[in-house]
């Protein structure tokens, strides 16, 4: 089986961009050992600090957070990180050509629960002559990543990537501590039947959402002709990662519980990550407004309304968005 080296490689990646990745997967490897050994290693729980997301970190928030940053700063390829734990970006190697922005640990609702959360990253090239830690060369659109992925803890450790030539799933071989690869060029299903979303919030969202879902429920009578099924794991990783194997719509749209924020997932960590892995693999991903990739960010913890997955669910969304 190919490992992740070689299937880079294969690729056409260059050996500076293969070493971040790798570096990347370096510290995932760790995290996923770190889950793994949960309780016995006394790392469950929640810290006393908030991020700058006003959200309690959690103590495998905070581990997987130094481990990514720290042997990602020391790569002399990265210019610089930013992270969705950390308040401001963070400068690397000032000749470094690439920035990785980060959500270390997705969905760490699940935790405690010993349920399935994520690690998403991007790669963005560094556009000017600016340091790292200033977060203004962090602020380019989605479509200018030159990689994307996500490693998902569950059973076993999986990682979805594309560097912009289709999508890869790789299994962790903890024999011998490797990605290898065990799917090629992932395609989403156009169509589906069934969506992800936290129902708890409908009562604020916009009415366009609140109608699409309300036509879902209404199965083969109502407009949208069928029978949905219904989905939601709190985890966007795993979310994202059932829909890559067999189609779905995941949304985190806007809604007023505080009408200051755009969304509740954010665009550089989560939204633009994942909507390249997405649109690689034939799928979509909009604001139901506008393709998440062409979003502009003012800042580095911008926030996003996210639609992704099925293609044609997806313009569904839209048309109601829109029309
Ligand atoms: P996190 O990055 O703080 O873990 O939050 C992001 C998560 C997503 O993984 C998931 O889709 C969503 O937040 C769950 O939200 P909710 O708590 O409303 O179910
Ligand atoms: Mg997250």
């Amino acid at each position: 089986m190919k490992r992740l080296d070689q299937v880079l490689a294969a690729d056409g990646v260059n050996a500076e961009l293969e070493l971040v990745i790798k570096d990347v997967m370096v510290a995932c490897k760790d995290i996923a050992y770190k889950l793994g050994q949960g309780e016995l290693a006394g790392i469950l729980g929640a810290t006393e600090d908030e991020n700058v997301q006003g959200e309690t970190q959690k103590m495998l928030d905070v581990i997987s957070n130094d481990l990514l940053k720290d042997i990602l700063v020391a790569n002399p390829y990265v210019r610089g990180v930013g992270s969705e734990e950390e308040d401001y970006t963070i400068a690397g190697n000032a000749d470094g050509k690439y920035l990785v922005t980060f959500d270390p640990l997705d969905g760490s609702s699940n935790i405690d629960v010993n349920l399935s959360v994520g690690t998403i990253f991007s790669v963005l090239e560094a556009q000017d002559n600016k340091s790292g830690d200033n977060q203004e060369v962090f602020l380019q659109n989605g479509r200018k990543q030159v990689a994307a992925g996500y490693v998902l803890y569950g059973p076993s450790s999986l990682l979805v990537m594309t560097t912009g030539n289709g999508v890869n799933l790789f299994t962790l071989d903890t024999n011998i501590g490797e990605f290898v690869l065990t799917k090629e060029a992932l395609q989403i299903p156009e169509e589906t039947a069934e969506f992800a979303i936290n129902m708890s919030n409908q009562r604020f969202w916009e009415p366009e959402m609140k109608q699409y879902i309300d036509d879902c429920l209404l199965g083969e009578e109502g407009p949208l002709g069928k029978r949905y099924n219904m989905r939601w794991v709190a985890s966007m990783v795993a979310e994202v990662h059932r829909i890559l194997i067999r189609g779905g719509i995941f949304m985190y749209p806007y809604d007023n519980r505080d009408p200051s924020k755009a969304g509740k997932l954010r665009l550089m960590y989560e939204g633009n990550p994942m909507s390249m892995i997405v649109e690689q693999a034939g799928g979509a991903s909009s604001t139901g407004r506008m393709d998440i990739m062409d979003v502009a960010p003012q800042g580095i913890h911008d926030r996003v309304p996210v639609v992704l997955g099925s293609k044609n669910e997806v313009a569904k969304v839209v048309a109601y968005h829109t029309k």
